[in-house]
């Protein structure tokens, strides 16, 4: 299971509406399309993609291709396969951080491996603990009005049984003025959980979060700046709700420091964020071991990156609080032959070999970038 080749194409695939975060608003969502040949003819995908932009993480498409295309796919050309691991590792010594970049070409390995092997990627990861997984659904940091429009319509096609808003876009008391009225809206027909993208300090935080718990929201994600672990303790302690740690936790070792200090209720677990499928089992190991419930986080990443992550989710014991892997239905095209399986609520995993999907190059085409 010789590895022959690496492909890397950049597509931008368009949104059904802008998503606003923070600093920045995104209309089309930039992918990383990677095709990886073994020696036996088997193409393996894999995808990288970062929120909108290098805000969230760092790294942007571009920067993920040259990554690639220069520094890691030399190391997995005319290596084997199966010696996945050692050449996952191989990949953090010529090149420091870079997680989503590391993260698309893992996942390409991982899908040509399983195919060669005629698996569902599932099954080489350790087998199915679940069939499906319940997609939460993320909006922007809009209008009260626009947004609890779409919520409900998202709500009531009874698709999505929770919905997450972004914060951090206005002034912190604005901000919660503009929230406590959408929930007001909503909080009787669904779960409604926040992101603040580490946008208040932790005295901010104090002040404003408990008017957001009382307003009815269930879970807030990420409030203060990722370094900040005292911060997400002393809040996790001061709230009710949960608190999900999502750019605090980025590798196992965050993960441990989060788990001793208990600063976290929730592990946002992401792939491209840490770098890969066997890097963010190794989080979900120790959130196992400290009975964290996990929950499948998304970086709007298009059907491949949704199913390597959804793959990887069914196949964790403590993946046990739903995700928000609905990057695909945000876009109004994909990259596959047939769209992913959205029903009743939740995405279902494929049966087919790898990640279960396949390319639909005169789609690949429309999108590349020249
Ligand atoms: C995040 O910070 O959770 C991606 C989509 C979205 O709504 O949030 C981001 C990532
Ligand atoms: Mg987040």
């Amino acid at each position: 299971m010789l590895v022959e080749g690496v492909q890397t194409t950049l597509v931008d695939l368009p949104l059904h509406r802008p998503h606003r975060f923070r600093d920045t608003t995104m209309d089309a969502q930039a992918v990383l399309l990677v095709r990886l040949r073994t020696r036996d003819g088997v193409v393996g995908v894999g995808e990288g993609v970062v929120p909108g932009g290098p805000w969230w993480g760092g790294e942007s498409v571009e920067t993920m291709k040259v990554i690639v295309d220069r520094y890691l796919a030399p190391l997995v050309v005319g290596a084997d396969l199966t010696r996945l691991p050692a050449l996952r590792e191989r990949m953090d010594r010529p090149v420091a951080a870079n997680p989503f970049a590391k993260c698309a070409l893992e996942t390409a390995m991982w899908d040509a491996w399983a195919r060669t092997l005629g698996l569902p990627l599932h099954a080489l990861l350790g087998g199915r603990c679940r069939d499906a997984l319940p997609v939460t659904w993320a909006i922007g940091a809009a209008d009260p009005e626009a947004v609890v429009e779409e919520a409900l319509a998202k709500v009531n096609s009874g698709q999505h049984a929770s919905i997450k808003l972004k914060m951090g876009a206005l002034e912190p008391a604005a901000d919660v003025a503009r929230v406590e009225k959408i929930a007001a809206a909503l909080v009787q027909v669904t779960s409604v959980r926040v992101d603040l993208n580490c946008a208040w300090d932790e005295l901010t935080a104090t002040r404003l979060l408990p008017r957001l718990e009382q307003a009815g929201i269930d879970l807030v994600e990420q409030p203060t700046p990722a370094h900040d672990v005292d911060a997400l303790a002393r809040l996790s302690a001061l709230l009710r709700i949960p608190v999900m740690a999502d750019e605090t936790l980025r590798t196992d070792h965050d993960a441990l420091v989060l788990a001793t200090r208990r600063a976290a209720d929730v592990f946002s677990l992401k792939i491209g964020k840490s770098g890969g499928l066997l890097a963010t089992q190794r989080i979900a190991a120790v959130a196992h071991a400290a009975g964290i419930p996990c929950h499948g986080g998304t970086g709007l990443e298009s059907s491949i990156g949704t199913l390597a992550g959804a793959h990887l989710m069914c196949s964790l014991p403590a993946a046990t609080y739903g995700s928000e892997l609905f990057g695909p239905l945000l876009m109004t095209d994909g990259l596959l032959a047939e769209p992913l399986d959205y029903r009743d609520g939740a995405l279902h995993l494929p049966d087919g070999p790898g990640l279960g999907v396949d390319l639909d190059e005169d789609r690949v085409a429309r999108h590349a970038r020249p």
